[in-house]
């Protein structure tokens, strides 16, 4: 059963001899196979004369540390098989075995599939966890379930050899506008998750409210982070460092980076209504609850700013274990153009200091200091800006595309049109490469799909503004373009939609697809 013996014949992923005609019942559920996994594997192989079938004595093997990824497997599987699933050092015929080996692939995995075992290895443990994400797409939605279910549970045969097309997949949370609370997030991480998604930024700071404990400055979350700071008055909270240090773990132990976003200078009407010496008249605004933006600007070039922004990068770089501190950049509509070049030339640097690489909205492509950091698209249209032509990394979020927060159509309830309305196969339909006008694939780091909250409120919200669209982000992130194919995507899209029934995740029934 080694893919060694098969590797000659090198078969993508993409046929699988199904049709879904847009009207009519529909197709017969599609069968689970290797080929059915969502975000598609780099290369799948099934192999039909074999399968697995997990039965009550079934062991994992696993030693080191691996033995934590297989934890995690037999942790998700236990619930519903009702099977002990021990984790077990030593190695064993009929087992499920996962194992560590000596590359250096930050991410990828292989699987192997058949009547004598499973095998699952990979270089480093996050390979391990997205080989065990692919394998609960291998049995049935049931798998999910949370008590001991009465069926057969078989995991197809064949062999899956993936690694990620891209280094950065991410998701994107706004807690200023609405705040989210830590259980909400947690349950969005886990979701993420789910589709090899690697990274969660997290929105928490803008004109409404900020959502962040940061010690030398108390005011901006005992008044920014009060009742009544959501939008339309609606909700308020904010994340304290323990909340955060907390919730840095569960990523962490999931393999999701979470990246912090203070946005600066724009959108900091909440800091300055917590700090008025941030304003150039040292006079506090009036708090805000409504959706516009671009109306404020931190005071660029005083002592108060520079001295608030230093607190502010410093306490959340040491809080943050991850490579990024994102500051924002966006719409700083209401600061002069020659203030907003001073004040990014000053802060990309700072934040380098801090031991952080600097992200930010493309605004900030600029300034020159923007070679060394990572910026966001999310306008693909005219020229990337010249630090991206000399060398920044970009991750792709195209507001048109990868917003989560636009309707999908003019009658889903809920979200903004402002950049169009995105049905599944809009959010689909477009490569990384080449969006941005003389940006090579290389350049790009990765994707994002970014949901706002002016208009959600709770997780029914979030969840169904990110699904079904968020796979198809995550898919344009990890599968290699070869893969990509609108009707595979929507076949294996739509036999997803049991899972997150099972799971009770509430999602949007696209009419474009057929949920089997
Ligand atoms: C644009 S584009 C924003 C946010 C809004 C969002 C609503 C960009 C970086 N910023 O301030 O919340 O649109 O869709």
């Amino acid at each position: 059963m080694r893919l060694t013996r098969l590797a000659v014949a090198a078969v993508l992923t993409v046929p699988l001899g199904v049709t879904t005609a847009s009207a009519g019942p529909g197709p017969d559920p599609l069968p689970i196979s290797v080929t059915t996994v969502l975000p598609a594997p780099a290369l799948a192989l099934p192999d039909p004369r074999e399968a697995f079938p997990l039965v009550p004595d079934t062991v994992i093997v696993a030693s080191g540390p691996a033995a934590t990824v297989a934890g995690q497997l037999a942790t998700a599987f236990r619930p519903a098989t009702g099977f002990a699933l021990p984790v077990v050092p030593d190695a064993q015929p009929g087992a499920i075995t996962v194992r560590l080996t000596g590359g250096d692939s930050a991410e990828g995995y292989r699987l192997d599939i058949g009547d004598d075992g499973v095998e699952l290895s990979a270089d480093r443990a996050a390979g391990l966890f997205y080989g065990v994400q692919t394998l609960r797409q291998l049995l049935p939605p049931e798998i999910d379930a949370a008590t001991p279910q009465d069926r057969d549970w078989v995991i197809p045969g064949g062999h899956i050899v993936d690694a990620p097309r891209f280094a950065y997949r991410g998701a994107m949370l706004d807690l200023a506008r609405h705040f989210h609370t830590p259980d909400e997030i947690r349950r969005y991480i886990d979701q993420i998750s789910h589709f090899k998604v690697n990274h969660l930024h997290l929105h928490l700071a803008d004109d409404q409210g900020w959502r962040i404990q940061i010690d030398s400055r108390p005011r901006l979350t005992a008044v920014g982070g009060a009742p009544g700071t959501g939008v339309r008055g609606i909700g308020g909270g904010y994340l304290t460092k323990d909340d955060y240090r907390t919730l840095v773990a569960y990523a962490a132990d999931r393999h999701v980076t979470i990246v912090p976003e203070i946005d600066m200078p724009g959108h900091v009407n909440a800091a300055q209504v917590a700090y008025p010496e941030l304003t150039c008249d040292g006079v506090a605004p009036r708090p805000r609850t409504d959706i516009r933006v671009g109306y404020s600007s931190l005071c660029i070039g005083t002592d108060a700013t520079r001295r608030f922004v230093t607190d502010v990068v410093r306490e959340l770089a040491a809080m943050t274990p991850g490579p990024y501190l994102h500051i924002g950049g966006d719409e700083a509509h209401s600061t002069a153009h020659a203030d907003y070049l001073a004040f990014e030339e000053w802060l990309l640097p700072l934040v380098a200091e801090y031991g952080k690489i600097p992200f930010g909205w493309q605004e900030i492509a600029q300034t020159p200091a923007a070679r060394d950091a990572v910026v966001q698209y999310w306008n693909h249209e005219g020229d990337p800006g010249p630090t991206v032509a000399s060398g920044a990394q970009v991750v792709l979020s195209p507001a048109d595309k990868t917003y989560l927060d636009m309707q999908y159509d003019l009658l889903t309830p809920g979200g903004l049109h402002w950049a169009g309305t995105i049905e599944v196969d809009e959010a689909y339909d477009w490569d990384p490469a080449g969006l941005l006008h003389g940006v090579p694939e290389d350049r790009v780091l990765g994707v994002e799909a970014p949901l706002w909250s002016e208009t959600l409120t709770d997780l029914a919200d979030i969840e169904f503004q990110a699904f079904p669209r968020l796979p198809a982000i995550a898919e344009l992130g990890w599968s290699p373009r070869a893969t990509h194919d609108w009707e595979s995507f929507r076949a294996r899209l739509g036999a997803y939609g049991p899972r997150w029934k099972q799971q009770n995740v509430r999602f949007y029934e696209s009419p474009q697809l057929h949920w089997s």
